[in-house]
């Protein structure tokens, strides 16, 4: 029987154990750039099986957040070489989450203080961080959005491929998608936020169109065994909705079955909230979507996330529901959540005063074992 602690190759990727570390936002990378606090963060947390990135954005216009790093620029690449080489000296796997935020986005971050892009001019009713000069962060609502025109998909697209390009530079072992949490391509899927009338609108092929086109380039660019993608079939994330989610997610599983990915990553339920959310009528059957894909050949590792503790996550492995489990919020305030977990262990408790911004305090401080 597999255990959290066994290891796993998905793709070309190599995980020392089945427990990642989820994606987690936490805006300490002025002008885009991550620091040797950064490299210092992920290194200590490098005995996770998988590392995977805060969100990173890929151009400019994809940035919605004060502070979040990117890499799209020479500095962006060089910053994150820190970031990879002291992960990798300290024995870990990582690779770098990309992101487009589209309307989820201000114009004070926007390039000349431009509208936000999106598949519809639909303003999200949601908040994004803005750091002042004065260093103090606020959550601000997301301005509204300007739909993009069909010509500047292609753009767009192309964006995803650099950046790839970009985290092979960087050092990074492979890249993760964000499909997720209510960002560009997850407003392209849901029916909610895309009202759009061509190729890449109305139908469910059509709304899975931007999300193929970015996999096919980003594979195109660094080979699929270094891909994952990770999305939210019901998530409320950042007001994205669609009534009809388990038809729309078992298309984009079934055409993502086409390459050889490492990995896909599935949030269950609301972001960081209830697992039982739904969205529609039915609950959703995370099962049957998983079973979708691998009758359509896929065969990369399925891995799960949110809410997930010790006892959860082991059974989930025990038997057979997942190959991997993402943990967030443990993984901030528990360096050692391996080791933790293994020796069932205390787990420090987490500051979420701390989580956005800032400096060390509740980012490198956190205390392990011993
Ligand atoms: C929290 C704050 C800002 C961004 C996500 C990238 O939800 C995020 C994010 C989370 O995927």
């Amino acid at each position: 029987m597999k255990t959290l602690f066994d290891p796993l190759v998905a793709g070309e990727l190599k995980l020392a154990n089945r427990i990642a570390m989820a994606p987690l936002t936490r805006n300490r990378a002025p002008g885009a750039v991550p620091t040797r606090m950064t490299a210092t963060y992920y290194a200590q947390r490098a005995s996770a099986g998988l590392l995977i990135t805060e969100a990173t954005a890929i151009s400019h216009q994809g940035q919605g957040y004060s502070n979040v790093p990117g890499l799209y620029a020479p500095g962006h690449i060089a910053g994150w070489r820190q970031v990879t080489d002291a992960v990798h000296a300290a024995g870990g796997t990582i690779v770098t989450q990309l992101w487009h935020v589209g309307r989820v986005s201000h114009t004070a971050l926007q390039p000349g203080g431009a509208a936000p892009v999106a598949p519809s001019a639909i303003t999200a009713h949601t908040k994004t961080y803005l750091i002042d000069e004065d260093g103090s962060g606020s959550f601000v609502p997301t301005s509204a959005p300007r739909a993009l025109a069909l010509e500047e998909i292609p753009g767009i697209v192309e964006d995803y491929r650099r950046a790839a390009r970009a985290a092979i530079e960087a050092g990074f072992d492979g890249v993760e998608i964000h499909a997720a949490n209510g960002y560009l391509i997850d407003q392209f899927l849901r029916s909610g936020s895309n009202h759009r009338t061509d190729r890449y609108g109305g139908t469910i092929e059509n709304r899975g169109r931007l999300l193929l086109d970015v996999v096919e380039a980003v594979v195109g660019e660094i080979g699929p065994g270094r891909v994952g993608v990770r999305i939210s079939p019901v998530a409320p994330a950042n007001d994205v909705a669609d009534p009809d989610p388990q038809p729309l997610f078992t298309h984009v599983v079934e055409q993502l079955a086409r390459w050889p990915l490492a990995y896909l990553h599935v949030i269950e339920g609301a972001t960081g909230g209830a697992r039982d959310f739904q969205q529609g009528e039915q609950p959703f059957d995370y099962a049957a979507l998983r079973a979708a894909y691998e009758q359509a050949g896929g065969t990369g590792a399925w891995m799960v996330n949110n809410g997930y503790d010790r006892a959860l996550a082991m059974a989930a492995v025990a038997e057979g529901r997942a190959d991997v489990v993402a943990f967030g919020k443990a993984f901030i305030s528990n360096p050692d959540l391996v080791r933790r977990l293994r020796e069932q262990a205390p787990l420090n408790p987490w500051d979420s005063e701390s989580f956005y911004g800032g400096g060390e305090r509740g980012y490198t401080d956190y205390p392990v074992l011993d």
